[in-house]
């Protein structure tokens, strides 16, 4: 049975890609995610589920248009994978379900080449649930527990292991100057009609001294880089995080990219995609609940000028994101999914809005992490 929003031929290619998996049984349920917070903004997942043995497959077609290289893709999740792996089963940790692990193909690799792109398959993580947003202090302490302790565990794994997925991925001055020239080139004629949110990007500017900063003075390490709520799995059998998942932007970066994206994610009651404006805020005390859980895994490596990074990297990382959403749009929704007209515009004034908000409460969030904006 088709269900929402599913293609016919897209759904031929992902019965046919479930049969290039070396999964445990015969697969006998196919259901596309295409919304809730397990679906994402640039692949596109397919659950598989298999019966006897009663098994879940998570089958995902990656978008090479935002991913050029899905071998060097690919090589990065086993890389990371293999170690999060052994760094949990050294310290006697959750080895079954706190880390992704990924299903080979019958050929032996890790793509399956389908018609309309290459196909991977993860092992679903039993009992666990993804959350769009975080709306309890202890969801706000598991985002941020779970990211560091990510970042933990790849502490001993050499930055330079890793390639690079996406260049430049977080660069607020590259992202700007994308945004400046889908105004100027308007492929998709919005620049006009977005002229306010454009204007109230630009004013934001000064931001990218922070940005500067960071890079200057953080050091090199391995960062997730994409550490939204929804990126994490919580744990259905009791409370709290088990892992973090999409390990397709994890590269060598500076920790302040990724607390602030937690900061972005996991301190506003509402998701990206809230239109009432009026509930977009950032709760000071969901931020301490953050904060309490990134340190409790991050405390013992944060160097003393990274953590005065941190205090600012909310705003920082939410800047950047309204002018990618913005850029989306005036390119005509290349990037991002949408799922509904204007969609990437409503995101931009969503992340504008909680810019204002982190800026407005900067102070007590810079108080608790001790540091400057
Ligand atoms: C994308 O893949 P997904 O939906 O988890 C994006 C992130 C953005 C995020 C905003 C590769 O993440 O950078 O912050 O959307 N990923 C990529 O929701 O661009
Ligand atoms: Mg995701």
């Amino acid at each position: 049975v088709s269900g929402d929003g599913e293609d016919e031929t897209e759904r031929a290619e992902a019965v046919s890609a479930a049969h290039r998996f070396r999964l445990e049984a015969e697969p006998d349920g196919l259901r596309a995610l295409s919304s809730g917070p397990e679906a994402g903004n640039i692949h596109q997942s397919w659950v598989v589920t298999c019966s006897a043995p009663a098994r879940r497959y998570l089958l995902q077609r990656i978008n090479t248009a935002v991913f050029p290289d899905p071998d060097a893709l690919m090589a990065n999740v086993v890389t990371v994978t293999e170690h999060v792996r052994q760094r949990l089963a050294a310290e006697g940790g959750d080895v079954e379900r706190g880390v992704v692990s990924l299903v080979a193909t019958t050929a032996g690799g890790w793509l399956w080449p389908g018609a309309s792109g290459p196909w991977r398959c993860f092992r679903f993580v039993e009992d666990s649930y993804s959350r769009a947003t975080a709306v309890t202090a202890g969801q706000s302490y598991g985002v941020g527990q779970a990211f560091g302790r990510f970042q933990r565990l790849l502490l001993d794994l050499d930055p330079g292991a890793l390639g690079v997925t996406i260049p430049g991925f977080h660069d607020p001055a590259r992202r700007l100057a994308a945004l400046e020239r889908a105004v100027a080139d308007d492929p998709a004629a919005r620049a006009a009609e977005a002229a306010a949110e454009v204007e109230a990007v630009l004013a934001h500017r000064r931001l990218l001294e922070r940005a500067e900063r960071v890079e200057r003075r953080g050091q090199l390490r391995i960062t997730h880089n994409d550490c939204k709520v929804s990126n994490v799995l919580f744990d259905g059998r009791g409370t709290g995080a088990l892992c973090v998942v999409d390990l397709d932007t994890v590269m060598a970066g500076r920790l302040a990219w990724d607390f602030g994206d937690m900061v972005r994610s996991a301190t506003c009651p509402v998701g990206e995609d809230e239109v009432d404006l009026s509930r977009v805020v950032c709760d000071v005390d969901a931020f301490g609940a953050l904060w309490r859980g990134y340190m409790s895994e991050a405390g013992g490596f944060v160097d003393e000028a990274e953590r005065e990074l941190l205090g600012g990297a909310g705003a920082l990382v939410t800047f950047e994101q309204a002018a990618r959403f913005l850029a989306d749009h005036l390119e005509g929704d290349s990037y991002y999914r949408v799922r509904r007209p204007n969609h990437n515009l409503d995101r931009a004034r969503t992340q504008l809005r909680l810019l204002e908000s982190i800026l407005d409460h900067e102070h007590e969030l810079t108080s608790i992490v001790g540091g400057g904006p």
